[in-house]
């Protein structure tokens, strides 16, 4: 599924993100930049040591909730890793959904300040961290449109989701947020 904003195209893929050839793919990273499970196993994994040896050089001490942080991609097909730290879902009323927006929006800038015309992004918070899938769709896509508005880049935003289950809540959102917000959907 895909839709058009301005010149820019949002996509949704069912996939491993590691496999990804766009210029920048996000990591769902903890605060520490310590690695773990899900995606960020996966991508320590398959990019190798390199991508742990520079963000403990460049970021010793982490990263903020809310923000990210970016480092080259090591073995992997992308060029850049970008390690964004969403938050731990606490049931809703501690700031989670802005904190979740701001890991969106801060990946963003770091991609368009580094010239990555693509960019590929889990359903960060929506895994260990627990945040209901369907709400971290509905503010994943609205704060990637309102940048793309904003900004026009990058070219494409591709959501990469990995089970059937994530696409489902994703295609369900992009539904959602689209007929909210007409906007072309080829
Ligand atoms: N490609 C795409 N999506 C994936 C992949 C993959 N290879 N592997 C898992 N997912 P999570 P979080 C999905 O737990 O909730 C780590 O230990 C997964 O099904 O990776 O932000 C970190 O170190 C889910 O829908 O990230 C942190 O401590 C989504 O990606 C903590 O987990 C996000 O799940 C971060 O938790």
């Amino acid at each position: 599924m895909r839709a058009t904003i301005d010149k820019c195209t949002i996509e949704l893929q069912q996939g491993d993100i590691t496999e990804q050839h766009v210029d920048a793919i996000v990591n769902a990273a903890n605060s520490r930049l310590a690695g773990g499970g899900g995606v960020d196993g996966a991508i320590h994994r398959r990019g190798g040591p390199e991508i742990m040896a520079e963000t403990r050089r460049k970021y010793p001490h982490g990263c903020p909730t809310g923000s990210a942080v970016i480092s080259g991609a090591g073995n992997l097909p992308a060029k850049y890793v970008i390690h964004a730290v969403g938050p731990v879902w606490q049931g809703g009323g501690a700031g989670e959904a802005e904190l979740l927006a701001g890991a969106f929006r801060r990946s963003l800038e770091l991609a368009v300040e580094h010239d990555c015309r693509s960019v590929a992004f889990p359903a960060i918070s929506a895994g260990a961290y627990g945040y209901p899938l369907d709400q971290a769709a509905a503010v994943a896509l609205r704060t990637v449109i309102d940048f793309l508005r904003a900004n026009g880049r990058p070219e494409i935003v591709r959501f990469v989701l990995f089970d059937a289950r994530a696409y489902g809540a994703f295609a369900a959102a992009l539904e959602q947020v689209t007929s909210e917000n007409p906007i072309d959907r080829p």
